[in-house]
């Protein structure tokens, strides 16, 4: 057991990383912390997958990457919260039909959510939702030149490191 003095010590010391930084250390303002990453939810913007990818730019981040069904399941839970409208997810199959790739570094993905069947969209549909219609809003392919919510994920360097 660490005392209370001892406790005090550490975190002015900065000493206990993560555990001492809080969400408004290390995220923008108003932005949700999960782990190593701040999220923004765009509930006033509508754009273009593309264009979302741009706003999002212009706040230091980019279209969510979902890694894990853990990221998945908080930001689902984000979503249903606030009873949000369809979001971006980074994931596009944009340049070559059928292979879907995280927006931006271009890598593949290792867990995804989709709707059953889908994505079923072909040439039309290349760029992934967060579909409000499905009750777990699991995802479904959208053409890129519809517009929705931009779902911004960033990740700070030096994560829980003050000063
Ligand atoms: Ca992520
Ligand atoms: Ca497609």
């Amino acid at each position: 057991m660490v005392s209370f003095v001892q406790l005090l010590v550490i975190i002015a010391l900065g000493g206990y990383g993560d555990v001492s930084a809080q969400p408004s250390d290390v995220c923008p303002n108003g932005w949700i912390r999960y782990y190593d990453s701040c999220y923004w939810v765009g509930y006033e913007q509508q754009l273009s997958f593309v264009e979302a990818e741009h706003y999002c730019r212009q706040h230091n981040g980019h279209l969510i990457h979902v890694e894990t069904a853990d990221e998945n399941v908080f930001i689902v839970d984000v979503l249903h919260k606030t009873k949000a409208g369809n979001c971006w997810v980074g994931l596009s199959d944009m340049d070559t039909e059928g292979k879907w790739l995280w927006y931006g570094t271009q890598t593949t993905p290792e867990y995804t959510h989709w709707f059953p069947g889908e994505p079923g969209g072909s040439n039309n549909e290349d760029c992934a939702v967060f579909a409000a219609h499905h009750s777990d809003y699991s995802w479904d392919d959208y053409p890129c030149s519809t517009t929705q919510h931009p779902l911004c994920e960033y990740t700070p360097e030096n994560t829980g490191i003050i000063g």
